[in-house]
């Protein structure tokens, strides 16, 4: 198996984010990258290899134009500004207020183009972002070229960005850039199946009227977990799409077993769908350690959760997320790809 990875996801070193009402150091910090990558070097569950620079036009497969701009020079615009911290929004619409205006100023550009106060717009953070997406690409050629499976060991993540909004740790989503990679590639049908412990919000956006990808998430309910304001089983899809969005949020507290019964819903769900490719979004926050999170799942859980995926049979693109138990990531992720190749 190849596993892709760049260095360059260094450059996104954020300095704090905002939770529980107090500036913290970032739970998505460079560390969780070098924990997976020594942990599948350990394991010797593959050779690794650079990205391929990213394809011109790559991006906006996905993203908006507008939003590209503004992330690719937010950070000069902020430090112009005299601002010596990262680059965080303040403040946000709500019902009421006008979402078809972008404002011009730094500050009013954070505000429109993100959700939360957690992912901080550092002097580094372009150059990692798009490494990340470059990371994604470059397994999607692998497995579009008849690969079986590979493993884009992306960081930053990606699930919670959408067409133009970013959030969640994430900035450009490099499931769903791959996804597009792979129907561009020549496969009809792509199923991104997401276990990061939160809902992908921002992968459910950019596919929700589309119904060639089936969109299938397994997370914390919305009603007590972030992302908040979706992720709910009643999200279906719309227009073409309608039927090609399932998500199957579960209680705080949720362990192996029930979570089991879930996936294989899904699972079931991606089977009918006859996909020519899946690609997983692969967050390992699920874990009982995670500090931000609140499922149970134990370390033996995550080799028989890759081997579940592994028995779709199809050629498979695992895509890294979330997972912030730094000390146990490498680990866990090791063990869902050894179950993935048995
Ligand atoms: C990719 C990914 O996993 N993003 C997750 C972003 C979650 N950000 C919100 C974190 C809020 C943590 N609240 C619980 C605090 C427990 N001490
Ligand atoms: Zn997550």
């Amino acid at each position: 198996m190849d596993i892709v990875f760049s260095e360059k996801h260094g450059l996104q070193d954020g300095r704090a984010e905002l939770v529980n009402g107090e500036l913290k150091p970032c739970f998505e910090a460079p560390v969780r990258a070098e924990m997976v990558r020594a942990a599948l070097a350990s394991h010797d569950l593959g050779r690794f290899r650079d990205p391929d620079p990213l394809p011109e036009g790559a991006l906006a497969r996905i993203h908006d134009p507008a939003f590209l701009a503004f992330l690719e020079g937010a950070w000069d615009r902020w430090s112009a500004a005299g601002r010596t911290w990262d680059a965080l929004p303040l403040n946000w619409r709500a019902k009421g207020m006008r979402f078809d205006r972008a404002p011009d100023s730094i500050d009013g550009q954070l505000s429109h183009y993100s959700f939360d106060a957690g992912t901080p717009i550092t002097a580094g953070t372009w150059a990692a972002v798009t490494s990340s997406a470059a990371v994604a690409l470059t397994g999607a050629g692998l497995v579009a070229g008849g690969a079986p499976v590979a493993f884009s060991l992306c960081r930053p993540p990606g699930h919670h960005a959408g067409t133009a909004f970013y959030g969640g740790y994430c900035f450009l989503n490099n499931a769903a850039l791959a996804v597009q990679a792979l129907r561009d590639a020549g496969a009809e049908r792509v199923a991104l199946l997401d276990v990061d412990y939160h809902h992908g919000n921002g992968s459910q956006e950019i596919f929700y009227g589309r119904d060639d990808v089936l969109f299938v998430s397994l997370h914390g309910d919305p009603m007590f977990e972030f992302p908040f304001f979706l992720g709910h089983a009643d999200e279906t899809g719309e227009g073409a799409g309608e039927g090609f969005n399932l998500n199957l949020p579960l209680p705080a507290g949720t362990g192996w077993p029930d979570y089991r019964t879930a996936l294989e819903h899904g699972l079931a769900r991606i089977r009918d769908f006859a996909p020519d490719a899946v690609v997983v979004s692969l967050g390992l926050d699920t874990f009982k350690a995670d500090p931000i999170s609140q499922f149970k799942l134990e370390s033996e859980s995550y080799p028989e959760m890759g081997g579940l995926v592994a028995g779709l049979g199809r050629p498979t693109l695992l895509v890294m997320e979330g997972g912030y138990a730094v000390d146990d990531l490498g680990l866990n992720t090791a063990r869902f790809v050894e179950g993935f190749r048995q």
